[in-house]
């Protein structure tokens, strides 16, 4: 149908998707030799993003990841020129045998990436802002596999079984959502990019952290395991490939 698209034929997108094919896409790959270092790019802070068990929050199978519906009440509050309020995360991965980031750095790819998407406050809602050029503002985070379990990211991953195929939800307890973010929150790549899936809108500010977030072996396979498409074919390398520059530059907050 004209609105479904899947990671098989990326080659199609641009179809039903114009904006698909356009200059400013995302991903990328940071090619951190390239990168222009700017002092004026201040820590991300966020506000509200601990949340009580109290407080449900909605976890969905969309057949393309996992989303978590985020309140209102979370924003950036610092290092973006404007407020930004978050609307959900999801996720990106691999098979069990490769890895499934969507951004690289110096061509490696991560074992996965964490995606928190926020809007613009100046704009009505998510969707008046999808479609301006500083509509949104995307924070990246890449998951490597490490020795400890991580317990927040185990918020999600335990109720992975329970929404294996699309459309599938499940009501999940509210936790500290900035767990799931890397401490160190003044390193990052800075870039002006898309939606890295159809409709493709060219909207995004993303923030990509240096620094890495990591889970277990055995929580990493879950991820990468558990989840079905459309079609009750496993949900595995939800990851768009690199797309090209052009007239882009990255920036880094660091030297
Ligand atoms: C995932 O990535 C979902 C989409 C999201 C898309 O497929 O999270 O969101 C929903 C609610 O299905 O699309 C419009 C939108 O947010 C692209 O987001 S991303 O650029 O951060 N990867
Ligand atoms: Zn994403």
């Amino acid at each position: 149908s004209d609105t479904h698209w899947s990671y098989e034929d990326p080659g199609q997108w641009a179809k039903h998707f114009p904006a698909c094919a356009g200059t400013m896409q995302s991903p990328i790959n940071i090619n951190t030799e390239t990168t222009i270092f700017s002092p004026q790019l201040r820590p991300i802070q966020l506000s509200g993003y601990s949340l009580p068990a109290g407080q449900m929050l909605k976890l969905e199978n969309n057949g393309h990841t996992v989303v978590l519906k985020l309140p209102e009440s979370l924003a950036i509050v610092g290092g973006y020129a404007q407020q930004y309020r978050a609307v959900q995360l999801h996720l990106h991965w691999g098979s069990p045998s490769k890895p499934g980031s969507e951004h690289t750095v110096d061509h490696k790819r991560f074992a996965g990436e964490l995606h928190v998407v926020h809007y613009n406050t100046k704009y009505e809602n998510f969707t008046a802002a999808m479609t301006q050029p500083d509509g949104l503002a995307v924070l990246g985070v890449f998951l490597e596999v490490g020795p400890r379990e991580n317990p927040y990211y185990q918020q999600i991953l335990e109720h992975l079984h329970s929404i294996q195929g699309e459309d599938h939800e499940v009501f999940v307890p509210g936790f500290n959502i900035a767990g799931l973010l890397p401490d160190n929150l003044h390193l990052y790549f800075h870039y002006n990019g898309s939606l890295t899936t159809p409709p493709c809108h060219e909207s995004v500010k993303w923030t990509v952290f240096n620094q890495t977030v990591t889970l277990s072996k055995e929580q990493m396979s879950i991820l990468v395991s558990s989840l079905q498409t459309d079609d009750n074919h496993p949900l595995m390398n939800n990851f768009r490939q690199e797309q090209s520059l052009h007239r882009r530059w990255v920036l880094a907050s660091f030297e």
